[in-house]
């Protein structure tokens, strides 16, 4: 029998999917872990009842937060995740052949163990690639720590409640910041703008006191429902941003990955922001 899960995301907004058949449902050390089959998105992913990534939509998030950043860089070879447990931006990242180091932070090992079993589909091979480096750890006392220095570093965050919510102070991306090497790229997922306004502005408050070219980006994901999705830009070098879309052309075409969303026009074309986001940024 098939029942309708709510995510309980927005206070005045809610989201619906049904749920075919529910594969597991348990909390970890850190969260509440369910994945059901839904017959047009395949199986859902939710944590503390939150959807995270689907089947059939994953690809748009993770291929915009991953693919972006590494082509804007265009000579990206170590690569910092801090998040993504269910494997979709690793999969995502190590399509570039160029990357020869990925150290993923992720603080719930469940989700991982889990990921490989339930969602082999969005993880594929990925967690058994020699140039990963995984550590189980808290992305904020990682960054604080941390002593490489990386080309890009992606922030695939929950949002901002539970486990997630440090990693939208503005102490974490200041230590973030101290992770990249010159020219580095932040990307972070920063929520729906229509519903989740706020998060934006405190994001793009800090991006710009912290870098030299702070932005927005959006795409939009059928799950993360009430309008496009936003996501974080912070470098140091302005140029990265601007690259144009014949360069990206044969960065992509180089790099011979296959993509169902990202694109160089869509890469470029996705820093456009409509008149209520720009007023959201400080
Ligand atoms: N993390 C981002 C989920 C955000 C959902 N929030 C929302 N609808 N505002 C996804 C993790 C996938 N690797």
């Amino acid at each position: 029998m098939s029942r309708w899960r709510v995510e309980q995301l927005h206070a005045d907004f809610q989201l619906g999917l049904k749920a075919d058949k529910v594969l597991y449902d348990s909390e970890t050390d850190h969260q509440r872990l369910v994945v059901f089959e839904n017959r047009t998105f395949g199986r859902v992913l939710t944590l503390d009842s939150v959807v995270q990534t689907t089947e059939k939509d994953e690809f748009i998030y993770h291929e915009m937060l991953a693919h972006l950043p590494i082509l804007a860089h265009g000579a990206a070879k170590k690569v910092l995740i801090v998040g993504g447990g269910d494997g979709g931006m690793l999969e995502e990242v190590l399509k570039h052949a160029g990357v020869e180091k990925v150290t993923q932070v992720e603080i719930d090992a469940g989700v991982i163990d889990f990921s490989k079993q339930y969602l082999p589909s969005i993880c594929k091979q990925a967690y058994d690639d020699p140039r990963l480096d995984l550590v189980i750890a808290d992305g904020a006392d990682f960054v604080a720590n941390c002593t490489e220095r990386y080309d890009v570093a992606i922030v695939d965050s929950t949002d901002p409640l539970g486990p997630g919510e440090v990693l939208f102070t503005d102490t974490f991306y200041g230590k973030a910041k101290t992770c990249l090497a010159p020219g580095g790229i932040l990307v972070t997922q920063n929520g729906v703008p229509f519903l989740q306004g706020g998060e934006l502005t405190n994001t793009m408050r800090a991006f710009k006191a912290l870098f030299a070219d702070a932005a927005c980006y959006l795409a939009t994901v059928p799950t993360y429902a009430g309008g496009p999705m936003a996501f974080g830009w912070g470098c140091d070098d302005p140029a990265r941003r601007q690259v144009d879309q014949e360069t990206l052309e044969r960065r992509y075409e180089a790099a011979g990955i296959e993509t169902r969303y990202y694109n160089p026009a869509v890469h470029r074309g996705a820093f456009a922001l409509p008149n209520y986001i720009k007023e959201l940024i400080p």
